[in-house]
């Protein structure tokens, strides 16, 4: 049993305000690749795949049309995110069993105040259009930009930021409960193992391909065995 995870795509409608930033067909041959070497049983989207803080479903789907043709080829898992919650497709988690092993893999932004609260997630949204249909001003852009560019590198510094609540959150559902939690949401990809009563237990986060950055985590249940996945 052998699944690929990734998270934090951010597909987008194309506009000034995108944070994808992949060229459609790169991005496809990228993924061709990294399946062609890993063979997986699945795909797991875990998340904020797509961006409705700001645009409509069908807008995105429009913009992206050989690549989400190109994912019904595969056996692809859709869970949501906090930007992609109201998206009818998709879990809230995705559980697997396998051999005698727990998987959780789940988006990661439950283990943050603001995110994980559906009423602020409500106004947020609400926010996000309001500044799409202002964006036509250069100013409103430029600034949107900068908000959004300190927010998306922020965990990269996650000392700082006290970004630990989420390896927290992990380290609690690994208890008793999973032997390997996979989250998304920080767009930082990361791997910690540990061991418990003789049980060797992941925590693993598959970061995040926009941006340019193409993140995820290949996890092999079978051999019990995982590889970071960091290319340009
Ligand atoms: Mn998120």
């Amino acid at each position: 049993m052998k699944i690929l995870v990734f998270s934090d795509w951010h597909l987008d409608a194309k506009d000034a305000l995108g944070w994808f930033g992949w060229d459609e067909k790169k991005f496809i041959k990228k993924l061709q690749k990294i399946i062609t070497h890993y063979q997986p049983d699945k795909i797991v989207l875990n998340g904020d795949i797509f961006e409705l803080y700001r645009y409509r479903k069908v807008e995105i789907v429009r913009r992206y049309p050989e690549l989400l043709r190109f994912l019904q080829r595969y056996s692809v898992i859709y869970v949501r995110g906090n930007h992609d919650s109201i998206s009818h497709v998709g879990l809230d988690y995705y559980e697997i069993s396998y051999e005698g092993r727990r998987i959780l893999i789940v988006h990661g932004h439950q283990a943050d105040f603001f995110n994980g609260n559906r009423v602020i997630r409500f106004f947020v949204r609400l926010g996000m259009k309001g500044l799409r249909l202002l964006s036509h001003w250069n100013w409103v852009r430029n600034l949107y930009m900068r908000v959004y560019r300190h927010l998306d590198t922020k965990p990269l510094d996650a000392r700082k930021e006290n970004d630990f609540k989420y390896v927290v959150y992990a380290l609690r559902l690994l208890d008793k409960q999973y032997d390997a939690v996979i989250l998304g949401h920080t767009h930082q990809l990361e791997d910690l193992v540990l061991y418990q009563r003789g049980r060797k237990k992941y925590y693993l986060n598959s970061g995040t391909c926009s941006q340019g950055r193409f993140q995820g985590i290949f996890l092999d249940v079978s051999t019990w065995t995982y590889a970071l996945i960091n290319e340009e």
